[in-house]
Parts: C-alpha cells; sequence; structure tokens
C-alpha cells in the first residue's frame, strides 16, 4: 500500500500543504489503497513534504507523485484530454504551484491577519514542545527571505494580493458552470486546482483571495463538489 508522507491537518484541512491535499486528493480521485503518515520535512529526500514510499521505493515531490501512480497503477485521469488540455492543465498548475503558492505563502506567512490569526499557533502546535514559542518566528524569517528571493516578496501588500487575485480569477473563468476543469470528469489538474482554492477558503483570518472566491461562487461550489466526490466531506 501506498504510504504519504504529509504535514498534518489544521483549520478543517487534511494538510497544512496545499501540496500535499494535491496528492491526497489525486489518490482518492482514482481510488488507489493508501495510508497518511504525519511525516517530518526534515526527514524527506529533497526536504520538504510530501513524499510517498512504495514497496519500496521512495518518491518526493507531488508531481513526481501523480507521474509515478499514473504509469505504475495504470491510473491515469489525463488520458481522455486533448493535447490542448493538457497544455492548458500544465499552465494552470504551474501557475498555482509556481506563482499562487507564494501569494498563499504571504497570507499564511506574513501578512499579520493570517500569521496573528491563527497560522503561527498551528505551525508552533506541529513543533516540538521546546520549540513552539521560538521556532514559529524562525521559521518565519527563513520564509521572508525565500519570498524575496523569488521576488513576490518585492511587492507591496495590495499588489501581492491583487497579483493573486487575478489567478483566482482566471480560474473562475476557466471553470465556469462545468464539474471540473475540463468538464464533466475529474483530471489530474483538478487535484491541484482543489487543493489550492480549498486552502485559501480555509486559511486564517480575512484577506482579499478568501473574498475573491467567495465572490467568485463558481470557485467555492467547485471545492465543495469535489469534497464530495473524494470522500473529504467527512474530514
Ligand atoms: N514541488 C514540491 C513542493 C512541496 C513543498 O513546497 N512543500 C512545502 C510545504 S507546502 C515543504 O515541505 N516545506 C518545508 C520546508 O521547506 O522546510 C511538490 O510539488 O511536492
Amino acid at each position: 500500500m501506498i504510504v504519504l508522507y504529509q504535514f498534518g491537518p489544521a483549520f478543517g484541512l487534511p494538510s497544512l500543504s496545499p501540496f500535499c491535499t494535491k496528492v491526497e486528493s489525486y489518490l482518492r480521485m482514482v481510488g488507489l489503497d493508501h495510508r497518511v503518515v504525519e511525516g517530518d520535512a526534515r526527514q524527506a529526500p529533497k526536504g520538504k513534504l510530501p513524499y510517498i514510499e512504495d514497496r519500496g521505493t521512495v518518491i518526493a515531490d507531488s508531481g513526481f507523485i501523480v507521474e509515478h501512480c499514473k504509469l505504475a497503477y495504470n491510473r491515469d485521469p489525463d488520458e481522455p484530454l486533448s493535447p490542448a488540455q493538457r497544455a492548458t492543465g500544465l499552465a494552470v498548475r504551474r501557475m498555482l504551484e509556481e506563482h499562487f503558492y507564494w501569494v498563499l505563502i504571504y497570507a499564511r506567512w506574513m501578512d499579520e491577519e493570517g500569521w496573528e490569526g491563527g497560522y503561527r499557533d498551528a505551525i508552533g502546535s506541529m513543533m516540538p514542545a521546546g520549540l513552539r514559542q521560538v521556532g514559529p518566528g524562525i521559521l518565519r524569517r527563513r520564509l521572508r527571505t525565500a519570498l524575496n528571493r523569488q521576488g513576490l516578496g518585492l511587492h507591496s501588500r495590495a499588489e501581492i494580493y491583487a497579483l493573486g487575485v487575478s489567478d483566482l480569477d482566471a480560474l473562475a473563468d476557466l471553470i465556469g458552470d462545468q464539474a471540473f476543469l475540463f468538464g464533466e470528469k475529474a483530471s489530474s489538474y483538478d487535484a491541484t486546482v482543489h487543493a489550492f482554492v480549498w486552502h485559501v477558503m480555509e486559511s486564517p483570518g480575512d484577506n482579499p483571495l478568501k473574498r475573491a472566491v467567495a465572490r467568485r461562487r463558481a470557485l467555492a461550489d467547485y471545492v465543495e463538489r469535489n469534497n464530495r466526490a473524494w470522500g473529504f466531506s467527512e474530514v
């Protein structure tokens, strides 16, 4: 059985990390048996979660995990997609994982609304008792440096959120009134979209991203539909 190592649950989400939620969504979508274990990024092969262990093989990175499962178990929900749909799916995935992710980092770690609103405590609760007081602040400083080096952190609060809201608006326009990103059947790209939008909805505090999801009803409906379809309602 596949063992999925991920960050623990928080705010009603199955994991604090959208990449971990993405993998769990995919595994549920394609009906692959798996066991979820709380992992430690310091022990992870690439220093990040998620990673999986599958019959003695360890695979790190959500994208490589999905590719492995598609091949090893012949569970490729993207098979019916046209080349143009796959190209769109990949572009959407990259937008969320390589750009929007940093906006989410800002909302959770840098914006006082998210940090004081519950994120600091959520991070602290996952640390050993002796580190709970100082640990979150140390990680916050490291992430501020990372965010500045990536470039997003150099913008103003209003600019960062405007960039994120334009990603969410693009998603809402793409989904429209469809059940999933490409119609009536879910694809692996839905695992990413579902995870990131769900993580916005359940982030602590108030911010323009949450307001954008509330304004674009298609997004909230999409998440609720996916949660039901993949049995997340009882998380
Ligand atoms: N490209 C990776 C990204 C995974 C990732 O960024 N994980 C973060 C949590 S959201 C992590 O483990 N961070 C711990 C660290 O950097 O120390 C994937 O798709 O799995």
